[in-house]
């Protein structure tokens, strides 16, 4: 094997071993948006959506049967996806504009998804649970 042909191995190994090792915590759909917004921690489940001109990732996908959290993410939030209302577990807030506010979700069930709006209706995100 000459020279050039080992640089270009090397340089190739580099560029694949820096896909795997960054990627994982800013894996991003075609939309531009996060997808690994999904962790457990300590047997417990957070969800992170950003709110700011709309809600991101519009779409998760977490797990059902335990303990979840959502964690919504706002940094100067001026819009009105700071107003945020959530039907099924009867929640309607003003989120702070700078911040995270935490909220229990439960215990998620298979099927039954949980939609955050807007208060008027223009922005939305939707949680799967499987
Ligand atoms: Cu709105």
């Amino acid at each position: 094997m000459n020279k050039i042909a080992l640089i270009i191995l090397t340089l190739g190994l580099i560029v694949f071993l820096g896909i795997i090792f960054t990627g994982g915590s800013s894996l991003k759909n075609n939309s531009g948006e996060l997808v690994n917004n999904v962790e457990v921690r300590d047997g417990i489940q957070y969800i992170t959506i950003n709110a700011k001109g709309g809600y991101t990732p519009k779409i998760s996908y977490a797990k059902a049967g335990i303990p979840t959290k959502l964690i919504m993410k706002t940094t100067g939030t001026f819009d009105c996806s700071s107003s945020l209302v959530i039907r099924e577990i009867g929640f309607e807030k003003v989120l702070p504009m700078e911040g995270e506010l935490e909220i229990d979700l439960g215990i998620p069930k298979i099927g039954e998804p949980i939609t955050g709006l807007c208060s008027m209706g223009m922005y939305n995100f939707q949680i799967d649970f499987s």
